[in-house]
């Protein structure tokens, strides 16, 4: 795909704009409200890509002195992200609720002229960002669901608590050699790459499908020791030799999820992060982590499980709770589940 795009003049790609109006234009009784909320969304994404690009420059490194609702540092960069995004969306006017990492409660927004938008979006606006100071990529990860229709009365978090299978959207923007994002709203996977010189973000990778598999894997090994039987075997199967499976897979773990994520969707593999010692529920949280990109790979023909449920099957009980996650390509995901149930075992 970047071969030939490397050769097509800039005004032959669709922008994203172009693209959202599209879709919408094949829905007679849109009211166009869910493309504002992605162009708001596209609009912070710019505003943070901006601002990361000049990190080292100006004073965004390092952390802020407070710690966020998990007891993590919060990075001077997760407050910026933070604050474009829901200020964008504030301004657009069609969100009724955020949820967001690096908040501990829910924000209801009152929109413009006192009406309420009918979106929630859930999100990390800055995941992996322990990163930045040493130019790895990160990301932003943001998952959409609409509100109930028997909802009354004021918005609350209960109105967020849906499972994964109610988003209406979900996408993530990779900040990394190049800036891209990459949305799914049911109906396939598509990614547009961020044009610096025009400020645009491109259809640069039309409906993405994720290889069925792959031969990469992508895990932070340092726990192993606290790493159910099941897991423990998987890890061994995939480090051994097999020709017929391309084993031994190779390991690839940036630490930055929405990178890892993003390199297997387009290359294959699998990427876990299971309950450990110090994280017996997971490390990655459901809601706005999880979710979004189960949806997506789901689109792309991939599987996202906690090990035994499909993670868009998962009631969420929290804004923050924590899941353990086993997402990427289908026959990955399913090997690791078969393990981990006891259906497969070294030989
Ligand atoms: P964050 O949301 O606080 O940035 O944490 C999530 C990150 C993921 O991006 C990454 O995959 C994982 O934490 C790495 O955790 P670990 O250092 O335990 O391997
Ligand atoms: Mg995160």
């Amino acid at each position: 795909m970047n071969r030939t795009t490397a050769t097509r003049e800039l005004g032959q790609f669709k922008t994203l704009e172009q693209f959202i109006i599209e879709r919408q234009e094949s829905f007679p009784h849109s009211t166009g409200a869910f493309s504002r909320l992605l162009r708001d969304i596209s609009v912070a994404a710019k505003i943070v890509n901006y601002h990361m690009r000049r990190a080292g420059l100006v004073d965004i490194y390092g952390d802020t002195g407070e710690l966020n609702v998990q007891g993590e540092v919060q990075q001077k960069m997760d407050a910026l992200a933070h604050r474009e995004f829901v200020r964008a969306l504030r301004r657009g006017g069609e969100c009724c609720l955020i949820g967001s990492e690096e908040h501990a409660e829910a924000i209801p927004i009152r929109a413009n002229g006192g009406s309420d938008g009918k979106y929630i979006v859930l999100l990390d606006p800055l995941d992996g960002s322990s990163n930045i100071e040493v130019n790895v990529s990160v990301g932003t990860i943001f998952s959409i669901y609409r509100m109930p229709e028997d909802h009354v009365g004021e918005v609350t978090l209960e109105d967020a608590l849906q499972p994964g299978s109610k988003q209406v959207g979900a996408g993530y923007v990779v900040y990394g050699s190049s800036t891209m994002l990459v949305y799914t709203t049911g109906n396939g996977v598509n990614g547009f790459t961020l044009d610096p010189s025009i400020g645009e973000f491109l259809l640069s990778h039309p409906n993405i499908r994720t290889p069925k598999t792959g031969t990469m894997y992508a895990i932070n090994e340092g726990n192993y020791n606290s790493f159910e039987d099941g897991l423990k075997k998987y890890i061994k199967w995939c480090q051994r030799k097999d020709k017929a499976t391309g084993r031994p897979y190779k390991t690839r773990y940036i630490g930055s999820f929405v990178s890892d994520f993003h390199r297997n969707l387009l290359k294959g593999g699998i990427y876990i992060y299971p309950a450990t010692a110090s994280s017996p529920e997971g490390k990655l949280r459901l809601m706005y982590e999880a979710n979004p990109m189960a949806f997506i790979v789901e689109q792309a023909g991939g599987r996202a499980s906690d090990g035994h449920t499909p993670i868009l099957q998962k009631q969420p009980r929290e804004l923050h709770q924590r899941t353990p996650l086993y997402i990427g390509s289908e026959e990955m995901v399913r090997t690791a589940e078969a393990f981990l149930q006891g259906e497969m075992d070294l030989d």
